[in-house]
């Protein structure tokens, strides 16, 4: 469920830093490291389910081992961003708050990979907590970036930024002020999957119901913000955010097919600084609806 929201936030944080992407064969090998190595980890699952002890071992290490090339691809995104000429619209933002939650998330992961640990917390709310920072501050969070990055290509109509950066802030306070409050409830031992809990646990339960609530509001704006680009929204360019990928090479939505001649890509897609043009297309294909290459140089802001 992580992988597709890793290839998101390698595609969008490259574009809205301005800089090449730090690390590309890294980026591209742990994630091969991790489809590879999340076959070997599903007995951290039942640690505390009565398996033989000698089997926990293999599977703690496996488990600790997959944080590996996970924080390879943490520190390439981030070394992505150190010096770049950020751009925070609402994909970038949901971006670079994935880093964030997500980073979190894996933290407890680790956490949790250890027997000793795992017994102890395993079956309470520390669990909820770490699902919720991987799953809705992982993937969920991909999925927005993603949603608000290739929007304008997919329907051809531009989001409204000021919307869309609402949107993201409300979500990322009230999904902290919701899930964060889980973890030391669960290490007080607040089981997971009980209803009722001792009443010492009121309060941040309280915290969390009203975050949740804020929450879960939140999206209404990421709904309305899409009804409003498909009703009137600004009409998107081909290339809103001056990517070099070559889906941005052509227009909004691209025409059923696509380049009409195989255009010749001259440079890699996250060589930004480099100068432009980039990709060749054939001075005899009159199709219009390709802009003309490396026609926009400055980065939009929208
Ligand atoms: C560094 C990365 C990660 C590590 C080391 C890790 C480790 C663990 C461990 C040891 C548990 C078992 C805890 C227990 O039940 O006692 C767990 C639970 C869980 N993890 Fe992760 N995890 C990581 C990343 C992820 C990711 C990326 C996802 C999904 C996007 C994920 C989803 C879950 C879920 C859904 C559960 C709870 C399953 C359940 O009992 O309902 N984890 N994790
Ligand atoms: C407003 C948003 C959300 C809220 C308030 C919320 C709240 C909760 C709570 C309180 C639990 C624990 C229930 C219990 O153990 O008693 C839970 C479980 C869980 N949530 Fe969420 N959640 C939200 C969104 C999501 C999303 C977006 C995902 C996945 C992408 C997700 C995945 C899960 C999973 C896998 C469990 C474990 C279910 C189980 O115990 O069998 N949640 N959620
Ligand atoms: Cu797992």
């Amino acid at each position: 469920m992580i992988l597709p929201a890793f290839g998101f936030i390698s595609e969008i944080i490259p574009t809205f830093a301005r800089k090449p992407i730090f690390g590309y064969k890294m980026i591209a090998f742990s994630s091969m490291a991790i489809a590879l190595l999340g076959f070997m980890v599903w007995a951290h699952h039942m640690f505390t389910s009565g398996m033989a002890p000698w089997l926990q071992l293999p599977f703690m290490i496996l488990t600790m081992i997959i944080a590996v090339p996970t924080g390879i691809k943490i520190f390439s995104w981030t070394a992505t961003l150190w010096g770049g000429k950020i751009i925070y619209n609402p994909a970038m933002l949901f971006a670079m708050g994935f880093l964030v939650v997500f980073t979190f998330g894996g933290i407890t992961g680790i956490f949790l990979s250890a027997v000793p640990v795992d017994l102890h917390l395993h079956g309470t709310y520390f669990i909820p907590a770490h699902i919720h920072y991987v799953l809705f501050g992982g993937s969920i969070f991909g999925i927005m970036a993603a949603v608000y990055y290739w929007w304008p290509k997919i329907t051809g109509r531009m989001m409204d930024n000021k919307i869309g950066v609402w949107h993201f802030w409300l979500t990322f306070l009230s999904f902290n002020v919701t899930f964060l409050p889980m973890h030391w409830l669960g290490i007080l031992g607040m089981p997971r999957r009980v209803a009722q809990y001792r009443p010492e646990f009121q309060f941040w339960n309280d915290v969390a119901s009203v975050a949740s609530f804020v929450l879960a509001a939140s999206t209404l704006l990421l709904l309305y913000n899409m009804a409003n680009s498909l009703i009137r929204g600004k009409k998107a360019p081909p290339n809103p955010w001056n990517a070099r990928t070559l889906e941005w090479q052509i227009s909004s939505p691209p025409p059923y097919y696509n380049f009409r001649t195989i255009p010749a890509v001259l440079k890699n897609p996250y060589d930004f600084g480099e100068p432009l043009p980039y990709i060749g297309l054939d001075p005899s294909d009159k199709d219009d609806h390709h802009p003309p290459p490396g026609h926009t140089p400055e980065p939009a802001h929208a």
